[in-house]
């Protein structure tokens, strides 16, 4: 008996995995973006810093978030929402990057969706042991647009539910450069990100981060 050394394919080969109706990963397909991206999302951060919002349990949330676009999605004591100004500084959100837009344009078409145009990218910030508990996004206005997410630097496992609490969730390992397209029946799925695991990438240390572009309004 040989031991198949290649029974995971090379995390740098882009390939489309259908994970449901309307929700594919899309490998690969940010890796020649990937370090532009990341220092694109420092410079972000000068202007809009990271931090952690609080729920409206009164939860402080693991995951460090800031934002960029026309409106950003924010969370407190009265609620989730989306608004044109950053609570941190009082300014409008810095505006999206030309990179991202043409990004996420291209992932949605290649998973089908067409002139894609989001006005909203969240810009998720994890660290080791931060996570996402399972939940759906539904602050956006249309939920016929899909979302498009890019995983940047440590890899992390993505829990992907289904339309209601009760189904259990498919383990996603996402790495740096990963890119998914949800949208059609997948658009209101559960999910979650499980705490994120000790390791290190060349591009952002310890940490992970996420861009997840919507159209909000
Ligand atoms: C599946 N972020 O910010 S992105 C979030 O990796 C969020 O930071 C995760 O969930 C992260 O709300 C996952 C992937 C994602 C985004 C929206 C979805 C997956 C989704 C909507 C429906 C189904
Ligand atoms: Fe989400």
């Amino acid at each position: 008996m040989t031991a198949d050394l290649f029974a995971d394919s090379p995390s740098t080969e882009r390939r489309n995995e259908p994970l449901g109706p309307g929700a594919v990963v899309l490998r690969a397909f940010a890796l020649d973006e990937g370090a532009a991206l990341v220092d694109i999302i420092h410079a972000l951060s000068t202007v809009s810093p990271f931090r952690h919002l609080v729920t409206p349990g009164g939860h402080t949330m693991s995951v460090a978030m800031t934002n960029c676009g026309k409106v950003g999605w924010v969370s407190d004591r009265r609620g989730y929402r989306y608004d044109a100004i950053d609570p941190e500084t009082g300014q409008p959100w810095p505006p999206m990057p030309a990179l991202f837009m043409q990004l996420a344009a291209e992932a949605a078409a290649e998973a089908g969706f067409d002139r894609f145009v989001p006005d909203a990218c969240l810009v998720n910030r994890y660290v080791t042991g931060s996570r996402l508990t399972m939940h759906q996004d539904r602050n956006e206005r249309r939920d016929s647009e899909p979302i498009v997410s890019v995983s940047l630097g440590v890899p992390a496992m993505f829990q992907f539910g289904g339309q209601g609490k009760g189904t259990k969730p498919l383990n996603v390992p996402l790495v740096h450069g990963d890119v998914v397209v949800w949208g059609g029946p997948s658009r209101m799925n559960y999910h979650g990100v499980l705490p994120l695991k000790a390791s290190h990438h060349p591009l952002t240390g310890m940490d992970r981060l996420n861009l997840t572009f919507r159209t909000a309004r």
